[in-house]
C-alpha cells in the first residue's frame, strides 16, 4: 500500500508541475508526458491547497476510495431486458462504494439504446461517462475528432490506470486498436482474453481415424481421406455403412471460408480482409487459397463428403443428428463436442489442427477479442481522472471478477488454495446462474461492459471445457494469426466500406454456394466471379482497408 500512496503523490506532484508551467489549456499532452521536464517539483506540504477541484478531490493515500471529497457522476448505459434495475444490481453498489463516488444513472434499454444516445448527442444534454456505451468507430471519431464531445483520455491512461497500462503492456495490439488515426482515445474497451472464444473449433472423431489405421491429418489431402473413409465404412458399427455423416456443420457459408487457412490464407471472414507481413492487406476471396479452399469443398461435396443439408439446417438440426440413438456425425463445428453430441463422446473429439498448405503456410485464424467502444468520458465531465480511477477498478482482476461473477465467497466460491477454479451459485429461485447474474448482479450479463473477461480470471470448473481448452492449446493456438486487426475507418469510408461490402458479401454467397454444389465449374468460371466482384468495387474496398491498416500499423 505504501509504495501505492507514494506513487499517486507523485502523479500530483508532477500533474501541479505542469500545469504551473502550461496555465490549462492544453488537451493533448496534459497528464503523461511530463516526464524530466517540469523542473523542480514544488514541496510536498503545499501540495492540496493550489490544487484545482477535479485533482484536489483525488485521494493519494491509497488506491480506494478514489476520492477524499464525495462527488456525483452522471452515467448513461444501455441496458438488456434481461438485467435488473442498475441501481439495484450488486456490482454498482459495490463499485460506489468502493470508490466513493455517486453514480446517478440513466440506464436505457438495447432496443431505444441508439435513438436516446444519439439524441443526448444533439440536443448535447450529455452525461460524464458511458458504460456500456456500444459506440461504432464513427461514432467515436464524429463524436470525438470531430464534435469534440467526447474526452481524449489518451493522456491519462498510463497515470490514472495502472491495471488497464498493465494489460495494455501485455497485449500491444489492444492499444493502437482503441486508438484512433489522429492519435486520439475517446473510448475503453472490453478484452475477452479466453483462448477456447476466440476461436473457431473443427471437431473430428479421433477414434473413428484409430480404427481406420490412419494418422491425424497434417494436409487437407489427409483430411480428405480420413472423410472418405468415414463415408466408406461402418465407423459406428451398426452394420450400415451409409448412415455416418463424414462433415457437417449448422448453415453458415462463414464456416466454408473459415478452413481457407488450411490452404494458406488468413483473413477476417466478416470484413473478408487479411494482412500480410509486410503490411499488404488482401480480400480473402482474391487469394489463390481461397480458391483451393471452393475446389475442394466442391470436391468433397460431389464425393459425398458433406452434410447434404450443410447449407440448410440450423443448429438445433446438426444438435438432433449429434444427439441421437447412433453415432454419425464424423467432423463437424461448434463451440465443443458435447455441445452437439452427448457429453460421453466430448473427449473422442479432438480439434482438426492447423494444416500445413500447400504454399508452406500453417495457420490458423484468431479474432482479437476486443469489444471496442464501451466506455467514454464526456468533455463536459468535471473530473475525469476520478472517473479513469473508478473505470480501471473492471481491468484489474478483483473488479474484473466482480463485474462478471458477483462476490467471493456468495455467488462462488473457490474451489482451490491458489483460487484458480470456483463453482457459481444461486439462490432460490433462478433458474441457473445466468439469469441471477443478470437480474442481481451485474450488466456484463446482456451488455457490452468495459474490463477484462475470460482467461486471466479464476475458471469455473468444468471438465467437458478443460478438454476444448486443452485442445486449443495444442492443436490451434500454436499456430495462431490474428485474422485482422481492429482498424478505424473513417465516418465516410464506413459507410462506403459497408455499402460495397454488403454487395459483394451477398454476390460472394451465392457464388460460392453454386460453385461447391456444382452448378457453376471452378475452372471455368472462377475468373467471371472475379471480375464481378471487382466490378462491385473490390478493389476500392480494399484501398479503405489498406489506409486504415497501415494507420493502425503506425500506431503500434
Ligand atoms: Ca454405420
Amino acid at each position: 500500500m505504501l509504495r501505492k500512496s507514494v506513487t499517486w503523490m507523485l502523479v500530483v506532484l508532477l500533474l501541479l508541475g505542469t500545469l504551473a508551467g502550461c496555465s490549462g489549456g492544453g488537451n493533448e499532452s496534459s497528464a503523461q508526458s511530463t516526464g524530466g521536464s517540469s523542473g523542480t517539483e514544488k514541496p510536498e506540504d503545499s501540495a492540496g491547497e493550489d490544487l484545482p477541484e477535479n485533482l484536489a478531490v483525488l485521494n493519494t493515500e491509497s488506491d480506494y476510495p478514489v476520492v477524499n471529497t464525495p462527488i456525483t457522476l452522471t452515467l448513461m448505459g444501455s441496458r438488456s431486458g434481461s438485467q435488473g434495475e442498475w441501481e439495484d444490481l450488486k456490482f454498482f453498489k459495490k463499485w460506489q462504494e468502493l470508490t466513493g463516488i455517486t453514480l446517478d444513472m440513466d440506464a436505457v434499454l438495447s432496443d431505444n439504446w441508439a435513438t436516446q444516445k444519439n439524441l443526448a448527442f444533439a440536443s448535447n444534454t450529455l452525461p460524464d461517462l458511458f458504460y456500456a456505451g456500444s459506440f461504432s468507430t464513427a461514432e467515436e471519431l464524429d463524436y470525438g475528432d470531430d464534435q469534440k464531445m467526447l474526452l481524449d483520455i489518451s493522456g491519462l491512461i498510463d497515470t490514472y490506470c495502472p491495471n488497464l497500462t498493465a494489460v495494455l503492456e501485455k497485449n500491444p495490439t489492444v492499444r493502437s486498436s482503441i486508438t484512433t488515426p489522429s492519435g486520439a482515445v475517446y473510448c475503453l474497451p472490453y478484452i475477452n482474453d479466453m483462448d477456447r472464444d476466440l476461436t473457431t473449433k473443427y471437431w473430428i472423431n479421433a477414434t473413428w481415424i484409430e480404427q481406420l489405421g490412419m494418422e491425424t491429418p497434417t494436409t487437407a489431402d489427409e483430411l480428405y481421406a480420413i472423410l472418405e473413409g468415414f463415408r466408406d465404412q461402418d465407423m459406428n458399427g451398426n452394420g450400415d455403412t451409409t448412415d455416418e455423416i463424414p462433415f457437417s456443420w449448422s448453415k453458415g457459408i462463414e464456416n466454408f471460408y473459415k478452413t481457407t487457412s488450411w490452404f494458406g490464407a488468413t483473413f477476417d471472414t466478416s470484413t473478408m480482409m487479411g494482412y500480410e507481413d509486410d503490411g499488404t492487406v488482401f480480400y480473402g476471396p482474391f487469394t489463390d487459397a481461397f480458391k483451393q479452399m471452393v475446389q475442394w469443398f466442391a470436391n468433397a461435396w460431389a464425393d459425398g463428403l458433406l452434410d447434404s443439408e450443410i447449407f440448410e439446417q440450423d443448429g438445433n438440426q446438426l444438435k438432433a443428428k449429434g444427439q441421437g440413438e447412433e453415432l454419425i456425425l464424423g467432423a463437424f463445428t461448434s463451440a465443443g463436442p458435447y455441445i452437439t453430441l452427448p457429453t460421453e463422446y466430448n473427449e473422442d473429439y479432438i480439434a482438426i489442427p492447423a494444416l500445413t498448405a500447400d504454399n508452406g503456410k500453417q495457420e490458423w485464424f484468431r479474432t482479437s477479442g476486443l469489444k471496442r467502444g464501451t466506455f467514454a468520458i464526456t468533455t463536459g465531465c468535471q473530473y475525469p481522472e476520478a472517473a479513469l480511477r473508478m473505470v480501471d477498478w473492471v481491468y484489474g482482476k478483483e473488479g474484473a471478477l466482480y463485474q462478471m461473477r458477483g462476490e467471493a465467497g456468495v455467488d462462488f466460491v473457490y474451489q482451490d488454495e491458489n483460487e484458480e477454479t470456483c463453482v457459481v451459485q444461486w439462490p432460490e429461485g433462478y433458474d441457473n446462474f445466468e439469469t441471477y447474474r443478470a437480474k442481481e448482479i451485474t450488466p456484463n450479463s446482456g451488455s457490452s461492459t468495459p474490463g477484462i473477461g475470460g482467461g486471466t480470471l479464476p475458471q469455473v470448473v468444468n471438465p467437458l471445457n478443460d478438454w476444448i481448452n486443452l485442445q486449443v492449446e495444442t492443436q490451434l493456438k500454436p499456430y495462431w494469426k490474428l485474422a485482422f486487426p481492429d482498424v478505424y475507418l473513417s465516418p465516410d469510408d464506413t459507410e462506403k466500406a459497408a455499402s460495397i461490402l454488403a454487395d459483394l458479401k451477398n454476390y460472394l454467397e451465392i457464388a460460392v454456394g453454386e460453385f461447391i454444389t456444382g452448378k457453376r465449374d471452378v475452372d471455368a468460371d472462377w475468373d467471371s466471379m472475379i471480375a464481378e466482384l471487382e466490378s462491385m468495387g473490390a478493389k476500392d474496398y480494399v484501398a479503405i482497408y489498406q489506409e486504415a491498416y497501415t494507420s493502425w500499423a503506425s500506431n503500434s
